[in-house]
């Protein structure tokens, strides 16, 4: 029997990153005085690397753009921890408000609770954001367990968020299933021996459906079931 269901917060429970994060990040470059900003484009192949402040350190010392100001690794560390800084209160203080669940979402939670099926979270996003956002759009106390990149700091697609979030529902994998959007996060459900449903959102990549154990186009309507894009029993 199904005893728990561990959700991924980003692109999956909502719709964060496009006009969120990645804002967020933009907001931070613009009040270092710095010439960065993300475009869509850019923000997608980045999401590659989890992880807010990893993504920063990645970006100061590959691109280009950055290059050209000739920074140490250690100004590079510092400067990424100041921009991630930054960009937590920014989001905090206007993303929070301003992102919306994935539709069906809030639907498809209340009726697991329902069937009496444990609801977890494993993000490694940070906690200064991840509780706030997940009281505003599905209530205090939605879900049993919140697993946030504090007490998970290893991120995906290391299971950590995962394997903590399990041993916290005191469920077994085999017990479990992982709703994920992306290709990390999936990898990092297996690796912790879940199941995976796959649904697809905003910054999914192309091809992590065929990943997946159950890949669907959203949480579907009430008197619409969610599409299904890739199912392997069917195939
Ligand atoms: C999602 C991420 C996060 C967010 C930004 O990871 O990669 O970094 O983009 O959040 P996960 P922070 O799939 O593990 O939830 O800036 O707080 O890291």
């Amino acid at each position: 029997p199904l005893e728990a269901v561990v959700f991924d917060v980003d692109g999956t429970l909502a719709d964060t990153e496009l006009e969120g994060h990645r804002l967020a990040f933009n907001a931070a470059f613009a009040e270092l005085g710095l010439p960065f900003s993300w475009d869509v484009g850019t923000y997608r192949r980045l999401l590659a690397v989890t992880g807010g402040e990893r993504r920063l350190r990645c970006y100061l010392s590959t691109a280009p753009e950055a290059l050209a100001y000739g920074w140490s690794a250690e100004e590079v560390e510092d400067l990424a921890a100041e921009l991630h800084r930054r960009k937590t209160a920014w989001f905090l203080e206007q993303g929070v408000q301003a992102v919306a669940a994935r539709p069906g979402a809030s639907r498809v939670l209340e009726g697991l609770r329902r069937e009496g099926v444990a609801l977890g979270v494993a993000t490694t996003g940070s906690p200064e954001w991840v509780h706030p956002l997940l009281d505003r759009l599905f209530g205090k106390g939605a879900f049993t367990v919140v697993v946030t990149g504090r007490e998970a700091p290893r991120r995906k697609p290391d299971p950590a968020a995962y394997c903590l979030a399990l041993e916290q529902l005191g469920v077994p994998p085999s017990r479990a299933v992982a709703v994920e959007d992306t290709g990390p996060g999936v990898r990092a459900a297996r690796a912790a021996s879940l199941p995976v449903v796959v649904v697809a959102g905003a910054v999914t990549e192309p091809g992590v459906a065929q990943d997946a154990d159950l890949a669907l186009g959203g949480y579907g309507e009430p008197d619409q079931p969610a599409e299904v894009l890739h199912d392997p029993f069917e195939a």
